[in-house]
């Protein structure tokens, strides 16, 4: 099976020579490019935003912020002073110390990310989350990592709990803010704060950054990252992202994913580059005109955002010169090969799928820059990686043949533990030293990985992972509720919807109505994102003896497929 592929596009790339590094590299060389190789220090903001101040990119830009009301940019001696400042206020009146959680709640904007990277000079741990999340989620967070403080802003304010006992202080990032013994006006403080800092210098394994993620079954779970991820980031970014001292980055992630961290924040920084972030929602119109604007160079974005640019038409992007762009990527989801082909015809450009997870901290599987790609495979594993396909044994399975992708443990920037649940850590990995993803792939003859779906029951919608038994926790809430089954459904843009099959209470009757009710209670209860798109009515259903709801049989329904083995089934 040969499958006609693009070539690579001529100009200077990192990581022009995949098969010789590929033998001859070891991640202890990356080492050697941080300070902490010589001064054993350790600290992920020093090397991502200090050490440049220090050096010829002093007065580089590092930061260029834009949304409907600002336009700003920042150097790298102004992000080392303004994320002091921040790390000051977090110390001075948060009472922060290393080890503890700091959450950070709120839009994207240059504070967002001064918080962070101060929160992190103090040794804390971040937890970063979507401004979309409503209470629940919020709750269970803060609740799992005994959170000590949250930035957010006045608007965001109702959403957070104000009955956790470890929850001390609250920062508000806004205007005309009332404070008391635990609200504090960060702005104000901000201000005032004295720009010099003494960091906190930790050990590489020591806690980063706490990323929520969903699984098939139970609470979302705390994915905790240690300073030692910055080895990968650093190198990923070089190899993968292939900075170089002059490009423009844009990664369109929002720090509450870990892509919006490692290479929105981590990887870009390590190496000295210029961050564009920007606030706000989606639309083609302000997407084009960012690349135009800031003569974007390396983009970094996801399949759902390919595929509604795509559904924009073709017109509109003979408006906009996008001829700054050098180089594309992708990440989250399933690249489908229409958008590859698209993005050739519309940009001249390769787009170039990664694969990686929250897990695993950094890139794993790519399609580097000086690579042939095959439209609709995810690449080649990175230098350093070793990736394959593994039966349920653990076996290696030979080209072409469909099962579990595995890595081999030892990558830089892996997971160190998952938060509060040392049981569920070990249940990734399995004898021989594998880490399993919850994914099926298959390689082909040159070592290229192609993703076949989840292994698990967890949806990918628009990109964001999202447990059915969260959505479906949340549906039984509902005083209508009596039982409800939730599997993602295919859909050509967003990849999965998510779609409930809900059994209602007796007394209660199956109208439009009560949908959109059910629709908006989901929705404030969770996030926007987790709630259903569609619901269907059913008197009963399909469960295990066990009790267990048999979305597998819910799937088959949806997509009129063979039910499958239904001997656990219930009459
Ligand atoms: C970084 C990130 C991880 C899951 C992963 C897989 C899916 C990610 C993909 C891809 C097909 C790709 N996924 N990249 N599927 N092709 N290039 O996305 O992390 O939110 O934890 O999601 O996303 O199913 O297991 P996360």
């Amino acid at each position: 099976m040969k499958i006609e592929s693009l070539p690579v596009i001529e100009g200077k790339h990192n990581l022009a020579n995949y098969e010789e590094t590929c033998k001859s590299f070891d991640w202890k060389d990356v080492e050697k490019e941080f300070s902490w190789h010589t001064t054993g220090l350790v600290n992920m903001a020093y090397e991502a935003v200090d050490r440049h101040a220090e050096t010829f990119r002093k007065n580089k830009v590092a930061l260029y912020y834009k949304d409907k009301n600002r336009n700003e940019k920042y150097t790298y001696k102004d992000m080392k002073e303004l994320s002091n400042k921040a790390a000051n206020v977090l110390k001075g009146y948060g009472d922060i110390e290393k080890g503890d959680r700091v959450f950070i709640f709120m839009p994207r904007s240059p504070e967002l990310y001064f918080a962070v990277l101060g929160a992190i000079k103090l040794g804390a741990i971040v937890g970063p989350l979507f401004e979309a999340f409503m209470e629940g989620a919020v709750r269970d967070r803060l609740e799992d990592s005994g959170a000590k403080v949250i930035v957010t802003t006045p608007e965001l304010l109702e959403r957070v709990p104000k009955d956790l006992p470890e929850l001390k202080y609250i920062f508000l990032v806004g205007d005309g803010i009332e404070e008391d013994d635990r609200t504090i006006d960060f702005k104000k403080k901000f201000e005032n704060a004295d720009k010099n800092l003494k960091i906190e210098w930790v050990d590489r394994q020591d806690g980063l950054i706490l990323h929520y993620t969903s699984g098939s079954t139970g609470k979302p779970k705390g994915v905790l990252h240690v300073h030692n991820a910055m080895i990968q980031h650093y190198q990923t970014a070089k190899w993968v992202l292939d900075l170089q001292e002059e490009d423009i980055y844009w990664c369109t992630a929002d720090p509450g994913w870990v892509t919006g961290t490692s290479y929105g924040i981590f990887g870009p920084w390590l190496l000295g580059g210029s961050n564009v972030i920007v606030g706000g929602r989606f639309s083609p119109e302000t997407w084009y005109s960012v690349i135009e604007e800031f003569g974007i160079t390396v983009w970094y974005s996801a399949p759902t955002a390919f595929r509604m640019l795509m559904g924009a038409g073709n017109e509109i992007v003979k408006k906009y010169d996008l001829s700054s762009l050098r180089h594309v990527l992708s990440v989250g989801e399933p690249l489908n090969p229409e958008v590859v082909k698209w993005g050739m015809k519309v940009f001249n450009k390769r787009i170039h799928d990664t694969y990686w997870m929250t897990e695993t901290g950094a890139q794993l599987i790519c399609n580097f820059p000086c690579m042939p790609i095959k439209p609709g495979s995810m690449g080649k594993a990175i230098p350093g990686v070793t990736a394959a396909i593994v039966d349920d044994r653990g076996e290696e399975l030979p080209p072409y043949r469909m099962g579990n992708l595995a890595i081999q443990k030892g990558w830089p920037a892996m997971m160190h533990t998952i938060w509060n649940n040392r049981e569920k850590y070990e249940s990734y990995f399995m004898p021989g030293g594998w880490y399993l993803t919850g994914d099926s792939a298959y390689m082909d003859e040159d070592g290229y990985f192609w993703f076949q779906g989840r292994v698990d029951d967890v949806i990918m919608t628009s990109g964001e992972r999202v447990g059915p038994f969260e959505v479906e926790s949340k549906l039984v809430e509902h005083p209508a509720v009596a039982e409800a089954g939730v599997i993602g459904k295919p859909d050509p843009v967003r990849g999965e919807i998510i779609k409930a099959f809900v059994a209602l209470r007796d007394g209660y009757e199956a109208t439009d109505e009560l949908k959109e009710e059910i629709r908006q209670f989901v929705k404030k209860g969770l996030a926007a994102h987790a709630a259903p798109r569609e619901i269907d009515f059913r008197d009963k259903l399909p469960k295990t003896r066990s009790g267990k709801i048999m979305r597998r049989v819910l799937k088959a329904w949806e997509l009129d497929l063979p039910t499958g083995d239904l001997s656990t089934m219930e009459d």
